[in-house]
Formats: structure tokens, sequence, C-alpha cells
């Protein structure tokens, strides 16, 4: 008895906590809070589209995995304007629990002047920044997952200098292999790029989501517990070649460079009885919502952006 409550609670607590998604995103000195999944989706702004659940996504082909989501824009929905060639930061739960797994983050034009009431699965996407495998084997190696972990649960990537200007979606994807199938996590932005090129993506570089993944693709099957595992060194990132790239072997690509991002620390937050429901936004940087949780829950701090009624 004592066994099986123990194992029930085991199971149910860290569900939220285990998962989750793109809370927060930075360029050029600006932060942009995200969506929030677990608040009322009434009077959010954000220029992070919908999403519903800190779960994952377990099949590469579901009608979600384009951005988490049915792939509307809501009636708030708002742009970050963005410079070509200007570094563009998303930042994860922390700590974000998965660092078996690559890092990757594509772009999609969209028709018109804005991306506003344009449905993310209508969209062609073209990756411009990937990291596998980075180092060691891939059954004890360190990934692009890691290496996100390591920089206070971020991924900076640049807005190619070369993309035609215009109104995009942005995608960042993290997808953990830790159990098979792999989860994928993908949030969308929605920009509106500045000063930018005249080389568009070519038809290979171009790819649908769902679409773009297979569930028997190699990088999405892999077994990182097998003797195999133990020894190889070479992992196949899911996806097609990147933006800019003349061949498309994925899986040779250097490593894209990502800057450490500093931050301030964020405010503290009481345990206050209040109104927010558990797994709601109760404070971080720039939130003036309210910050009591309902009992027993209290808000705490997941990073200097967000603190969350747990
Ligand atoms: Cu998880």
């Amino acid at each position: 008895m004592l066994f099986q409550l123990l194992g029930i609670a085991l199971l149910a607590v860290p569900k939220a906590l285990a998962h989750g998604g793109v809370m927060a995103i930075s360029n050029g000195g600006n932060w942009y809070n995200g969506w929030q999944p677990y608040n009322s989706p009434t009077g959010q702004a954000s220029i992070i589209r919908p999403w519903a659940t800190y779960d994952p996504i377990t099949d590469a082909t579901a009608s979600t995995v384009h951005c988490n989501d049915d792939g509307t824009s809501p009636s708030l929905q708002m742009t970050a304007t963005v410079a070509a060639g200007s570094k563009i930061t998303g930042y994860w739960n922390q700590v974000w629990p998965h660092p078996y797994g690559p890092m990757l983050v594509y772009l999609a034009q969209c028709p018109g002047t804005t991306c506003t009431g344009v449905n993310t699965r209508s969209l062609k996407w073209f990756k411009i920044d990937e990291a596998g495998l980075l180092s060691g084997t891939v059954g004890k190696g360190y990934w692009g997952s890691g290496k996100m972990i390591d920089s206070n649960c971020s991924w900076t990537s640049t807005i190619p200098s070369t993309v035609p200007s215009g109104p995009y979606m942005i995608r960042f994807e993290t997808i953990a292999l830790h159990s098979l199938p792999a989860q994928l996590y993908p949030e969308c932005a929605q920009l509106q790029i500045t000063g930018g090129g005249n080389v568009s993506p070519s038809s290979s570089q171009l790819v649908s989501f769902p679409g773009a993944y297979s569930n028997s693709d190699p990088g999405l099957t892999v077994n990182l517990y097998t003797n195999e595992a133990m020894t190889q060194t070479t992992y196949i990132i899911p996806g097609p070649p990147l933006y800019g790239s003349s061949s498309n072997p994925s899986s040779t690509q250097a490593p894209p460079t990502t800057t450490k991002t500093t931050t301030s620390s964020g405010p503290t937050n009481t345990g206050s009885t209040g109104t927010i429901a558990q797994y709601g936004q109760c404070g971080g940087i720039g939130w003036t919502g309210p910050t009591g949780c309902v009992s027993p829950y209290t808000c705490t701090v997941v990073n200097p952006y967000y603190s969350q009624c747990l």
C-alpha cells in the first residue's frame, strides 16, 4: 500500500515539471514574455503562438507538430520586429530535464504583410540552426539539448542576414531522446524581419509540419541504451538540410555557436494565497498580473521571466 502510494506520487507529481516549452524570447535587448498554457487564454498577448500543454508530442507526424497547437493566432497576437543578422534567444523551463537530443530552429515566411491570422500548419519552413550530438557517443555524449541546459536553459540562434525581409514565424524545437518514441517540444513566435537580404531558401530546404519528419527517421528512433550507442559517434539530425547549405548531409554540419546569456535575478515571490491555479504564471520580469496561488500551491521562480504556481 505504501509502495503503491509512493509510486503514484512519483509518477504524478513530476509530470508538468518534467516537460514544458519555450517560456520567453529575447532579441536585441528586448524581452518577450511567452504564452502561458496553464493560464486562461483570455487577455493573453504574446509574440509566441498559443500552445496547450507541457506534454511532449510523441508522434512526429502529429497535426500539432508545427507549433504545438492548432496553428491559429489569438486575438491579441503580437509580433516582434527583429533585424536580419541579429541574435534571438528562446528560454525553456528551468531546469530543462532532457539533455539527450538535438536542438533545431526554423523560420517560415508568411504570405502578405503579417503572420497574424496565418495558420502555421500552412507554412513552408526552413531550418536556420541545428545542434545534434556535439561530442562523445550517442549513449553518453554531449548533445545540443545539454548545451541548451548549460546555457541557462536557453538557445541562441542568428537570424540569417540573407533572408528576405518580411513576416516570419520562428520555430524553436528541442527533441528528447531519453525514451522512445522521441519527444518533440516545438513552439513558435511571430516576427517581422527587417534589413534582410535576397536569398530565399531552396525547394529542398523547405518543409511542412507535419511532413518534415517521419516516425522512422533515424534521428528519432535512435536508442541511447544499446551497446552500439555506447560507441556510435554519429547522429543524423531530423529535418531538411540547413538554409544556406549547398548539400544536404545534415549530420556533418558544423554545430552552431551559441551565446550563453546572463540574466538578472528575478523577483522573489511570496506564497500568499491567491487566485492562480496550478501551473499558472504568477510572476517574472514584466509580469503585471496577480501573484497569489490557490492553496496549496506556491508561486515558484522557474526562471527570471517566469514564476509558476507549483
Ligand atoms: Cu519532459
